[in-house]
């Protein structure tokens, strides 16, 4: 039996996902880089600055920005989507997350945060999750970013487990990456368009009930 379960935030908790392409998109704009919602399944799951040098690359602008207007676009982008997330509360965790988070409690499973979102801890206060986490990684302490396993590692060992104990949950190409590379059971939220085919793969948040996690895991 699996003894820790690993969530990513965006796009697996909640919907900031949609929040972070927005942002993205209106930084995009104002610097001529035009991105669609294609281009953004690259940015899912990616650190805030590898985000801004994907950006960059696709608009053909990445010589035309220095270290400190780097920063400043990276910062700028930040605040927009702060913005956005001040009004994000209980309401808008997604379907059966609560429910999936009250059952691996009550059954002594750990919980915890592979976030590579710097507003992590910022949105589980919001949606008043912050008590169901046993660890939080900390992105800012790892060296790479997904899909490097080191979050997810870091995560595992927040709540004194190893990855391979874990199943990973991830909306994220670059985050299911991840999962595998850490030798974490890998969970998709999404499409196997997106994710890939070789993985369990849930459609909705709804479906991540502890049984499909247990079946998944005997499989
Ligand atoms: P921030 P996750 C990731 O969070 C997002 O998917 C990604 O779009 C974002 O760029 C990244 O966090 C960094 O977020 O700018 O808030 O530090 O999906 O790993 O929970
Ligand atoms: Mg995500």
């Amino acid at each position: 039996m699996f003894k820790g379960v690993l969530f990513d935030l965006d796009g697996v908790l909640t919907d900031t996902a949609e929040y972070h392409y927005q942002a993205w998109q209106r930084l995009g704009a104002e610097i001529g880089v035009t991105i669609d919602r294609a281009f953004n399944e690259e940015l899912k799951g990616v650190s805030r600055e590898d985000s801004l040098k994907l950006l960059l690359a696709h608009g053909g602008r990445t010589k035309e920005f220095d270290s400190e207007q780097f920063a400043e676009l990276a910062q700028r982008k930040n605040e927009y989507y702060v913005e956005m997330i001040q009004q994000v509360g209980p309401k808008d965790v997604y379907p059966g997350i609560l429910d999936l988070l009250k059952h691996l409690k009550k059954e002594g499973i750990k919980i915890a945060l592979a976030s590579a979102s710097k507003n992590g801890p910022f949105l589980l206060e919001k949606m008043a999750l912050m008590s169901y986490f046993d660890g939080i990684a900390d992105p800012a302490e790892v060296a790479k970013g997904k899909p490097d396993p080191g979050i997810f590692h870091l995560a595992a060992e927040q709540v004194d487990l190893t990855a391979v104990e874990c199943i990973g949950i991830e909306d994220a190409k670059a985050g299911i990456q991840a999962i595998v590379a850490s030798g974490a059971l890998p969970i998709g939220v999404g499409r196997p368009e997106d994710l890939g085919s070789d993985i369990e793969i849930v459609s909705s948040t709804e479906e991540l009930t502890i049984e499909r996690l247990i079946s998944v895991w005997e499989i």
